[in-house]
């Protein structure tokens, strides 16, 4: 919850990009800013198309309900709303919400002086989604490409769309994917690790520790300490990239390769030092 005792003195007005003072004002802890107003009018209007969706729709199971994007034969048309135009409507809602919310994270940096590390991260995951909803299949001619809406069915399309290519972990942007969410995994838990044992000393009593008992916990164990400031740099270099080489893996299944991720390996086999 937020704090207002001492919060007041960084509630600072300007910094907006659009806008001027109209929207700069809060509404208990949230900044509103015009790209909360327009984050808010694009998550009413998706939510409620779900919700449309959902009561013409055959459950009101939250794990089945499902909203499928339109028929491949409407390749990159308008389709009907209750035959994949609610989908397109849907996706451009979460896409108008999706980037206002980076926007509006934008203005708060501003306000406070602070970098823009944030929405630019943020909007990596945007990409991730964008590649799923708007590039792959824009690339490939139809809007059919893209994923459903539904908690389950959105399992379903993925494990689908791994098989048409055989067996997906043979697709090397998806292997440096994984390798960089396993990465991201394992410096969180090793910085969560440092951090809570440098402050929470053995034994009732014992002193707080700080950054250098840190540097020298690894440079004792494995010869080298990246630092405080390096570990959260590094933290958010491997979770973009994770996000990025996401979104490489699907733009380049269909669009750039056609056939069995397995098979992309045959240049190996084929390389000529094999004789
Ligand atoms: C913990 C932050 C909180 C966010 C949460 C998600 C909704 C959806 C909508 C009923 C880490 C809120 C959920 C608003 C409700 C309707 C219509 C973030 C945290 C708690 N997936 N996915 C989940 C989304 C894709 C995949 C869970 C979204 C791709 C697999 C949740 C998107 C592919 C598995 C969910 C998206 C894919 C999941 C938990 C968008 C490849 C699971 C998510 C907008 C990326 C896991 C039943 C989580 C699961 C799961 C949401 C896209 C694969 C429902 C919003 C198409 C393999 N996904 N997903 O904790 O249990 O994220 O599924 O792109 O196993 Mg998914
Ligand atoms: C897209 C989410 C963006 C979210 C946004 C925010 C709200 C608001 C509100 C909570 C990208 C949404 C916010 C809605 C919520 C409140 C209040 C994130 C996105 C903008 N795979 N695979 C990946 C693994 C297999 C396949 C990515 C592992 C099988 C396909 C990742 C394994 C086959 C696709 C990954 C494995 C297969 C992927 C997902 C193991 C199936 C994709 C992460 C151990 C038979 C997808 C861009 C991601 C992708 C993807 C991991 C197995 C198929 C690298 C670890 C072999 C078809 N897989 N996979 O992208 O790249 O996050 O999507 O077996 O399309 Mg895979
Ligand atoms: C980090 C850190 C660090 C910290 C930290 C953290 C990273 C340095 C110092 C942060 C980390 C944590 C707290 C840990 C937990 C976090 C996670 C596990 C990540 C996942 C997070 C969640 C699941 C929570 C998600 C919650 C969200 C997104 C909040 C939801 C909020 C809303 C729905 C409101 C958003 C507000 C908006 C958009 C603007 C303000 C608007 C209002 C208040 C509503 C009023 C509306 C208006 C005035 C506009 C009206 C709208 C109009 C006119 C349109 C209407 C149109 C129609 C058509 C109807 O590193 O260490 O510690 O803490």
């Amino acid at each position: 919850m937020s704090m207002l005792s001492f919060e007041k003195k960084y509630r600072v007005r300007g910094g907006t990009l659009i806008g001027g003072d109209l929207f700069d004002f809060w509404v208990g802890p949230f900044y509103v800013g015009f790209f909360g107003v327009t984050t808010m009018f694009f998550t009413l209007l998706g939510v409620g198309l779900i919700l449309y969706g959902a009561a013409i729709g055959p459950t009101w199971n939250v794990w089945q309900i499902n909203i499928a994007p339109p028929d491949l034969s409407y390749g990159l048309g308008l389709a009907p709303l209750k035959e994949g135009g609610l989908w397109q409507f849907i996706t451009f809602c979460a896409i108008g919400a999706f980037v206002s919310w980076a926007l509006r994270q934008a203005e708060i940096s501003r306000k406070l002086g602070m970098g823009y590390h944030v929405p630019v991260a943020f909007g990596f995951a945007i990409f991730a989604y964008v590649s799923l909803v708007v590039i792959r299949p824009v690339l490939l001619g139809a809007w059919g490409h893209g994923f459903p809406y539904g908690i389950m069915s959105h399992l379903d399309w993925v494990s689908n769309t791994g098989y048409q290519y055989l067996h997906f972990h043979y697709n090397p942007a998806h292997m440096i994917a994984v390798s960089f969410f396993f990465t991201t995994a394992f410096a969180l838990a090793l910085h969560g690790g440092a951090i809570l044992s440098a402050t929470n000393p053995r034994g009732k009593g014992g002193t707080v520790k700080g950054n250098y008992h840190e540097n020298s916990f690894f440079r004792d164990s494995i010869g080298y300490s990246i630092g405080s400031l390096g570990i959260h740099r590094l933290g958010l270099f491997l979770a973009l990239n994770a996000g990025f080489w996401s979104a490489v893996c699907i733009i380049i299944s269909g669009p750039f390769w056609t056939r069995g991720w397995p098979e992309w390996w045959n240049w190996w086999l084929q390389l000529p030092i094999w004789g």
